[in-house]
């Protein structure tokens, strides 16, 4: 499918997809979420792992559209919000892992889609941040409560009822990004660590960030019985006999994902 304001490409088994409107800072508009949420529904077969990042060198996406958002009514914003709800809950629940690179401002609904990714590495140029309370509203797309998990209570509530924006390494203080990287580095750091995974069972990673998303928000006695099924199930895989087979015969794993 052609897009108009994102780019899909796929090196290897990695699908890159660049947020790609310059002009206004990669913010996504009505356009941009259906691309986004056709493309998290659409990646190619191949596809082992999904790196996001913004196009331009200013910005992974600067928010919500605001230009969109100003005039829209009550009604307008709850389509508005199911919209980039559906999109972002798409992306949490892609089968295989997800980066993404934040390669400049990840304000409001681009930290809610940094949010929605399964592991977050940021350039040394990249702020990031919830100022929504300062446009007179709050975050929609998730942000509230993907925040308050990754970085705890009181600091969501201290970065949403603030709207600070944070630089890179004091997001990687907080717990917000993973690591920060030179700006020139950050998409061959992120390919890196997806090229790490890709060695591995695509199965086995698959169901393992299964039991970590989906038992992250259940007690622990239900999170650790997902678990125990999601363990039992890869028994019945030909990855699983192949990988223990090829550490007893000291050689590597030719997953086949199967
Ligand atoms: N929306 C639309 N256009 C934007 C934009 C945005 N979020 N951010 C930047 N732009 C546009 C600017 O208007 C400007 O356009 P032109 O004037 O050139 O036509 C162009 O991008 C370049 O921006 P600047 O000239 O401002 O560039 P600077 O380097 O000076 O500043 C900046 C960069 C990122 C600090 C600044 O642009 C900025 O503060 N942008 C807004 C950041 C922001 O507040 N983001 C959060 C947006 S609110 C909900 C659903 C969703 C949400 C809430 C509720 N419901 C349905 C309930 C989510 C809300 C948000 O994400």
């Amino acid at each position: 499918m052609a897009y108009e304001n994102i780019r899909l490409e796929t090196e290897d088994a990695i699908a890159i997809l660049t947020i790609d409107r310059p002009k206004a800072l990669n913010a996504l508009n009505s356009k941009t979420l259906q691309e986004l949420e056709s493309a998290f529904n659409s990646l190619p077969a191949t596809a082992r792992a999904l790196i996001i990042t913004g196009g331009g060198d200013k910005a992974f996406v600067a928010g919500a559209d605001i230009s969109e958002m100003a005039s829209i009514s009550a009604a307008q914003a709850r389509e508005f919000a199911a919209l980039g709800h559906r999109a972002f809950a798409t992306l949490e629940q892609l089968p295989i892992p997800t980066i993404a690179a934040v390669n400049g401002f990840a304000l409001g609904g681009g930290c809610e889609l940094a949010l929605a990714c399964d592991l977050i590495y940021a350039s040394e140029k990249a702020k990031l941040g919830l100022p929504e309370v300062s446009l007179g509203v709050i975050p929609g797309f998730g942000g509230t409560q993907r925040l308050t998990r990754v970085v705890g209570k009181m600091r969501a509530k201290e970065l949403v009822f603030t709207g600070e924006r944070l630089d890179a390494a004091k997001a990687k203080e907080i717990g917000l990004v993973l690591d920060v990287l030179p700006a020139d580095q950050l998409l061959a750091h992120c390919k890196a660590v997806a090229g790490k995974i890709l060695k591995n069972g695509p199965l086995a990673v698959s169901q393992a960030k299964r039991v970590i998303e989906f038992g992250a928000d259940q007690d622990l006695r239900a999170a650790n019985e997902l678990e125990r099924q999601g363990f039992a199930v890869l028994f019945g895989s030909e990855d699983q006999k192949e990988g223990m087979k090829a550490f007893l015969e000291k050689r590597a794993a030719g997953f086949t994902g199967k």
